[in-house]
């Protein structure tokens, strides 16, 4: 199939395998990235891209669902096993997506939300002025205090305020752990419903390596797919039976059209895995990398965001550090072939463009096999980078991580180039 890609539209073809040597030179430290299973792309390259599925298995709008009823029944079983959730939702094409769904199926417009304020690690979904959501309900923001810590006296004093329809709590930049008995207490007293997205987690939870918000009586939960669960991209909905027909009408009719059949499939494959012993060891060892990486970051005076981390995820105050914005520390260490975003940070100064630092996390790193060793490597290799400041610098770490790279494959393509 490569073959008749590469004769049929040499550009392309050549685009995906300058990425996929890219992905296996350089090593991946941005915390919503993965590397996902060779099966996953498998499955995401097949047939069922071809087929239109609006409803759900049984009940369907087009005919020839056999096969389409057979992969979604299997995606939502697994989804709700490897999770504890008494419905799952599987059709949501993305994290934006997935959120916009809870928001229009449990709520009405105008009804306020008390979610995380984004420079101290909410999400632009959860509210943030600049999205559509922001214009249809009445997004509250609690934020973390001056050590980065959610002030659960504040969170309560705003819900008390606002008397929230519902309660949001997850992150995609807040590299501690979330209080669910916290933030439940809170919307239990105002009588709110409770959501948490926890797209970045999601792997760990299911590796039972941090807390579920579900196990403390949450009503609905999200998660992507793609990120520390290693799937393709996409986005679960995991909600009370109580909810589950207005999640499902939510998404369709509701929201989406025909669900992405071939992502089904691929998400099914991931949650397969996911249930596997050797998965709980990867989320095990995701979040020992985080320490041990965070660990030699300060050991070399590297100031971060709270701290430090509890999770897979580290912010680094690149202005406080290293005197750069964090714009120009992701130039240089992408130089380096350390893949990084910029980052807000609490109350940042600076706009989202620039920022005043940069976001880092172990999910694809482990995934590569590497472990304590290689995460001093990488800490020492971005810190050089970052204090030399200059691309000579730079380059020669970069053969250093091409190095490291080797020796950690990435898991690439079901089939070889020439295949
Ligand atoms: N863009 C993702 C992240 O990097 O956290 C979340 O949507």
């Amino acid at each position: 199939m490569r073959d008749r890609l590469q004769e049929y539209d040499p550009e392309i073809f050549d685009a995906i395998l300058g990425e996929e040597r890219r992905q296996q030179a350089e090593l991946e430290l941005i915390p919503s990235e993965n590397y996902t299973y060779p099966e996953v792309l498998a499955a995401l390259g097949t047939v069922f891209t071809n087929k239109y599925s609006e409803g759900y298995p049984g009940n369907r709008y087009y005919g020839g669902q056999t096969y389409t009823d057979a992969i979604e029944r299997l995606a939502t079983a697994r989804a709700r096993d490897l999770f504890g959730a008494e419905h799952a939702n599987v059709q949501a094409l993305s994290g934006a997506a997935m959120n916009q769904v809870v928001y229009y199926g449990l709520l009405e417009p105008g009804d306020s939300i008390l979610a995380m304020d984004l420079s101290h690690g909410g999400h632009l979904t959860h509210g943030s002025p600049v999205s559509h959501m922001a214009r249809v309900f009445d997004f509250h923001r609690y934020k973390a205090d001056a050590k980065g810590r959610i002030d659960f006296d504040e969170v309560q004093r705003i819900a008390e305020e606002v008397r929230p329809k519902m309660v949001l709590c997850g992150h995609s930049s807040y590299p501690r752990d979330m209080d669910y008995a916290g933030f439940k207490r809170v919307a239990d007293s105002v009588g709110a419903l409770t959501m948490a997205d926890v797209s970045h987690i999601g792997g760990l939870i299911a590796g039972n390596a941090v807390p579920n918000p579900l196990e403390h009586g949450f009503d609905v939960v999200t998660t992507t797919t793609h990120k520390s669960l290693r799937g393709p991209r996409g986005g679960l909905v995991l909600c009370k039976a109580e909810f589950a027909k207005r999640i499902d009408k939510s998404v369709f009719p509701g929201l989406q059209g025909g669900p992405h059949m071939h992502t089904i499939a691929a998400i099914a494959v991931a949650l397969k895995k996911a249930a596997e012993p050797e998965f709980r060891e990867y989320a095990a060892r995701t979040l020992s990398n985080a320490q041990t990486l965070a660990g030699r970051l300060i050991e070399h005076g590297v100031e971060l965001v709270t701290g430090g981390t509890d999770n897979h995820l580290i912010v680094v105050n690149t202005i406080a550090s290293f005197e750069l914005q964090g714009r120009e520390a992701q130039q240089l260490l992408e130089r380096a072939g350390l893949a990084t975003n910029k980052q807000l940070i609490p109350d940042d100064p600076l706009p989202a463009q620039r920022t005043s630092g940069v976001r880092l996390g172990t999910p694809a790193p482990t995934t590569r096999g590497m472990g304590d060793a290689e995460m001093v490597t990488v800490a020492d290799a971005f810190v050089r980078a970052l204090r030399a400041k200059d691309d000579e610098a730079a380059d020669a770490v970069r053969a250093e991580v091409q190095q490291l790279c080797a020796r950690f494959p990435a898991p690439g393509p079901l089939l070889p180039a020439s295949a």
